[in-house]
């Protein structure tokens, strides 16, 4: 997160970090991808960051990448859903989303805590200008390899109409991506914090509005951060999640 604060501990209880086993290694797994607990066997990541030939492993509950907290759940990823029309093309990924079904027994996966807790499904869109929050390890202003403190911005969210013109990213941008930031710059989502969440509350209930995903760098002017639309995807959410 570029233009971001330490979290306070617990302050993004959906917040995962999303760990891949490098090939040829059998016990270290590395942070590549943050994630979003929507129910506690499912968390909801980007496409970009699902790797098929490596195993994965989710991390819930912590602030600190590299130590070990009492407050931290670690789960395996049993199964892994790649939305089917996801896509990468030379300036944008579409259709960026995925769901990592976790390990568990008897839809026992991650305990609710204090620090573990779901973000809820939107079932609308939100009024351009809504202030939200974006978290994740990625990278900052002053490390391009990231954070191993989360840290959080807040960012408002851009009107679709103005993220398609021409001096921000004119017709890559499709429908189902928003952006969020601002087009001055300054704050924004980075390489690291992909598949994190970008939260917007609501009546004191947490919603995902948005992935993480791509976006022309991180904090430049007129090139805010492109999230996955999540509005769009809650079918196919709901379809893999309640499938029988
Ligand atoms: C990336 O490379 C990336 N500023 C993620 C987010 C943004 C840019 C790049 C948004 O994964």
């Amino acid at each position: 997160v570029y233009g971001g604060m330490k979290s306070i501990p617990g302050a993004h209880p959906w917040q995962a970090s999303v760990q891949i086993r490098p090939k040829g290694s059998t016990w270290s797994y590395q942070h590549t991808c943050g994630g979003v607990l929507i129910k506690p066997c499912w968390v909801l990541t980007a496409g970009h960051c699902i790797s098929s030939s490596n195993s994965m492993r989710v991390v819930l509950g912590g602030v600190d990448l590299v130590k070990v907290e009492p407050s931290e759940q670690v789960v395996e990823v049993e199964r892994v859903i790649l939305h089917e029309n996801y896509r990468e093309a030379p300036w944008a990924v579409y259709n960026d989303i995925a769901l990592l079904k976790l390990k568990g027994p008897a839809g026992h996966c991650a305990n609710e805590t204090k620090v573990v807790k779901t973000a809820c499904l939107p079932s609308s869109a939100l009024p351009d200008g809504t202030q939200c929050t974006i978290s994740g390890w990625g990278s900052t202003e002053t490390s391009d390899f990231g954070s191993s403190k989360l840290l959080d911005a807040k960012v408002l969210l851009i009107a679709q109409s103005r993220c398609k013109s021409p001096e921000v990213y004119g017709d890559v941008l499709d429908d189902s991506m928003l952006c969020a930031g601002y087009l001055k710059g300054g704050v924004d989502s980075c390489q690291g914090d992909s598949g994190g969440p970008l939260v917007c509350e609501k009546d004191e209930v947490h919603y995902v509005h948005g992935l993480v995903s791509w976006g022309d760098s991180c904090g430049k002017k007129n090139k805010p951060g492109v999230y996955t639309r999540v509005t769009k995807f809650t079918d196919w959410i709901d379809s893999h999640i309640n499938a029988a």
